[in-house]
């Protein structure tokens, strides 16, 4: 049971909040667990018999009060599922579906007036309507990212009900659009808490490494930070006790403090894949302190390179799905971020591209005390509605969001906000002003975008794209060997006209685990593993290289991939099959990675 509050009034059905930064450091209450669910093919729980949306829906958790009540539903009397989860490996019968599910849960709680009570989702794929004890806490779109409501005012003591309607059908205008290669799971994807916090906490914080010349005797750490309310005069320190650091700052009329830590160069150690050390940090407003743990490095391009802390890093990486290490389904818990990422380690990786969303936060944060880099994309995938205003919109929310969770990881290194979108002014003018609006939100980190090779005669393969201007890094995906003959690898040449480091995102083909045959055959392991042997002596020769993402650790669930016998429903290009055994292309790799 958490204790609440009932002291703060939100404008009536949209209590959305900014969300607040690293939510583990709070005093939570999980709901996690059995919620009962009605699947509602029609959306009768929201639209009237006219598609008007009904004051008397589903968000009411009516009971018949008479005998002669009619009420056509009942929470308590349907069915439940775990939370969090895809309700596509939940329940057989949704295994393909996609449309409207409504959840409900109960918590007990008692109202307190020194503190409020945040509603938190990690994520909710891909549309979610809220409500909290039949009153609307609000409204978000978007699979993958995290979102946080104040519903100190809507809790009553004893207990309370969360009623969450999910829809995940595709539409054109969406982000993903209507057609993406993998799967839609649906539902509460990710973990769902309460969080208990002070009337005035803090909403967001920043610590990084500034850059420094490499001979620089003391390091300086920037340090922002904001409150939940545009009030000056509140005092906020930040401390890292083994680095015996200290400031206090206080407040400016934004609820805001800008500062600066120094430190003696050679007692800092910096984060690396070699050494990733964190810091404990204690951070406080007022009265109420939390913690975090923070690396300090720097990121950085000087022509072809790409330089962690001055030096230049080859990335050694691979892609991922968020999808469980073990079948389908979503990953969400700290031990599938581990088994993933172990794997990623035994093949040799520093790096991985957490494709092609933002991941849960547990996956970036072992990552993190892994040692491995990241770069996190956003779901602009193929073809999106560039000319939608609210498309736009759509996806430079959903960039916000992403940075906003994970500004304060030193792993990540690259965010990324589109994968093999094509050529139109349309596009241009929706991915420059992106980038532009990346560059705003984060100008510590790299910006890339994964592309597609633009032309291609007698071998020569071109990558010209205006978007390139934006990024970075020059990153593109490339499939000779699968879209493409394999023996075009050794002769293939390449123009890449950009003094900028490059990262082929993506390379690969498939292949079904313990399929075996001649390298010409598809499907068979042989195949897969001839076709990373030409490829990485091929990508030896590209001038620039600066790292890789070959597509992809395990093979992943997707509708695209019908066919019988081979595919079943998963995209096989995994370097480990579905449950996790290694295919013969995976040592190439390892070994390639070994030389680099
Ligand atoms: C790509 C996409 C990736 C697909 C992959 C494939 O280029 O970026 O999402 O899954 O190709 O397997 O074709």
């Amino acid at each position: 049971m958490l204790s609440v509050s009932v002291v703060f009034t939100v404008s009536a059905g949209d209590f959305t909040l900014p969300l607040i930064q690293n939510v583990n450091a709070y005093e939570t209450c999980s709901l996690n667990g059995d919620w009962n669910y009605i699947v509602d093919v029609q959306e009768e729980g929201y639209y009237d018999y006219r598609m008007k949306p009904t004051a008397w829906g589903f968000f009411r958790n009516a009971k018949p009060q008479k005998p002669e009540d009619l009420i056509e539903y009942d929470f308590d009397k349907s069915p439940t599922m775990k939370i969090p989860s895809d309700w596509n490996t939940q329940d057989e019968r949704l295994f393909f579906y996609e449309g409207t599910v409504w959840f409900k849960k109960s918590f007990l709680a008692v109202p307190m007036k020194e503190c409020r009570t945040l509603l938190y989702f990690g994520a909710v794929n891909y549309d979610c309507h809220v409500w909290v004890n039949g009153k609307k806490a609000g409204h978000h779109v978007g699979g993958f990212t995290a979102f946080n409501f104040d519903i100190s005012d809507l809790l009553i003591d004893g207990e309370n009900t969360v009623i969450v309607k999910v829809d995940n059908k595709r539409h054109a205008e969406d982000v993903p659009t209507q057609i993406f290669d993998w799967w839609n799971y649906g539902g509460i994807t990710r973990d769902v808490k309460l969080v208990k916090v002070d009337s005035v906490y803090l909403e967001d914080y920043d610590l990084h490494l500034k850059k420094a010349a490499n001979k620089s005797k003391v390091r300086e750490i920037a340090f922002t930070a904001r409150i939940n309310t545009k009030e000056s005069g509140h005092k906020v320190e930040v401390y890292f006790p083994e680095l015996k650091l200290k400031q206090q700052l206080i407040t400016d009329a934004q609820g805001q403090v800008n500062g600066t830590l120094k430190v003696a160069a050679k007692k800092l150690q910096l984060w690396s894949p070699e050494n990733p050390k964190l810091y404990r940090v204690d951070l406080s407003v007022d009265i109420s302190t939390i913690s975090d743990e923070i690396g300090f490095r720097t990121i950085e391009t000087r022509g072809k390179q790409i330089l962690l802390n001055g030096k230049p890093i080859f990335l050694k990486g691979i892609s991922i799905h968020n999808e469980k290490p073990n079948g389908g389904g979503r990953a969400n818990s700290v031990e599938d971020a581990h088994t993933l990422l172990s794997w990623a380690q035994e093949l040799g990786c520093n790096f991985v591209r957490l494709a092609h969303y933002p991941h849960h936060e547990e996956m970036v944060r072992e990552a993190e005390r892994m040692g491995i880099l990241v770069w996190s994309e956003i779901p602009v995938y193929w073809t999106i509605a560039w000319t939608n205003p609210q498309t736009f919109a759509n996806a430079k929310q959903q960039l916000t969001d992403m940075v906003a969770r994970d500004h304060n990881r030193a792993n990540v290194i690259i965010w990324s906000i589109a994968n093999e979108t094509p050529h139109s002014a349309e596009r241009d003018k929706f991915l420059g002003g992106l980038a532009k609006y990346a560059h705003t939100l984060d100008n510590t980190r790299l910006i890339s975008m994964a592309m597609e090779v633009t032309g291609a005669s007698n071998y020569v393969n071109r990558l010209n794209d205006n978007m390139n201007e934006y990024v970075d890094v020059v990153s593109f995906n490339q499939y000779i060997g699968w879209y493409r003959d394999v023996n075009d690898a050794p002769k293939m040449k390449w123009e890449i006209p950009y003094n900028k480091p490059v990262i082929i995102s993506e390379f690969g083909g498939g292949a079904r685990y313990g399929f075996h045959g001649s390298k010409n055959q598809r499907w068979t392991e042989e195949f897969q593993e001839n076709l990373y042997i030409e490829n990485t002596a091929m990508l030896d020769k590209i001038d620039g290289l600066a790292g890789t993402t070959p597509w992809i650790l395990k093979d992943f669930r997707s509708p695209r991939r019908v066919l019988p016998g081979v595919q079943d429903y998963y995209n096989r290009k995994g370097l480990v099959s579905d449950k996790g055994e290694k295919k013969k292309a995976f040592f190439v790799l390892k070994k390639w990675y070994e030389t680099k």
